[in-house]
């Protein structure tokens, strides 16, 4: 029996199912690997509850990951949601010590519903300890633009220009995610520290995208665990997350769900 590739993702859990921890674990389930979760914090914004966010003490997210790398192993993992500078410190150390080599960091900052999931000051930690540990990282527009204090991208030169200066923060890939972009088809830029490239797909006409960054990433991580390369990894997860979009789902209450096991519909 062959061994099964086995990923965690270090994340918040998204209450309402498109994006987070439940997006990464329906992904790795359609990409046949092993998923494993290390829950950060709890998102369950809504009209009843006062408070939506629940974060997790350190000591329970240090024994997730632990538990993870001790039982199983790990041939990939993500970050997405870390929310605080102790939750990042913390788990920076733990990514360190553990050598994971296929590490993907998703610079999560505001859900597509407007939920916070990082702090403003926490932005600089993530940048100065957990991006230069990143085999890649996968910021959309408005991340890139954040973390290098410019304007947001606005075509695909500006993104190429972001792709470079963000590669100096440390990672040895840097992914640009151009769904955002307006007037163009939903480009990506992939650098490496000397080439770049692009990918392109069709602009999916829907607002129900909750969910896709997630997935992309989650992907990613599914295939590097598989031991392929960064650029073959990254065309793969463009293609999955294009068609959980072409088939996302609306619930009839405002930003629906990508659609995660939507490749199987292609047969
Ligand atoms: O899509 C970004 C995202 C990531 N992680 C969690 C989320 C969201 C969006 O809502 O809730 C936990």
């Amino acid at each position: 029996m062959g061994q099964i590739p086995r990923v965690l993702s270090i994340a918040g859990s998204a209450s309402q199912g498109s994006a987070g921890i439940q997006a990464d674990l329906k992904t790795f389930q359609e990409f046949d690997v092993y998923g494993m979760s290390a829950v950060t914090a709890l998102v369950a914004n809504n009209r009843k509850t006062e408070q939506g966010i629940f974060t997790q003490p350190l000591v329970s997210i240090e024994a997730q990951i632990y538990a993870s790398l001790e039982h199983v192993g790990v041939d990939a993992l993500k970050t997405g949601m870390l929310f605080t500078e102790e939750i990042i410190k913390r788990t920076a150390e733990i990514i360190e010590e553990s050598q994971v080599e296929n590490v993907v960091v998703d610079p999560v900052m505001v859900g597509k519903m407007g939920s916070q999931l990082l702090k403003d000051e926490a932005v600089e930690t993530l940048m100065n300890e957990l991006l230069p540990l990143a085999k890649i990282i996968t910021p959309n527009l408005q991340e890139a633009a954040h973390m290098l204090g410019v304007p947001v991208p606005e075509t695909p030169e500006d993104m190429k220009a972001a792709a470079r200066d963000l590669y100096h923060l440390g990672p040895e890939y840097v992914l640009i995610k151009g769904g955002a972009l307006k007037d163009y088809p939903a480009v990506d830029m992939l650098y490496d520290g000397s080439g770049m490239m692009e990918l392109e797909s069709e602009r999916v006409q829907t607002i129900h995208t909750s969910g896709a960054g997630c997935t992309y990433s989650a992907a990613i991580t599914a295939e590097l665990a598989k031991g392929n390369s960064v650029e073959d990894s990254v065309r793969r997860a463009k293609s999955f997350v294009t068609t959980a979009i072409q088939h996302a789902l609306s619930f009839d209450r405002g930003i629906g769900s990508t659609y995660h096991a939507a490749h199987r519909l292609k047969g």
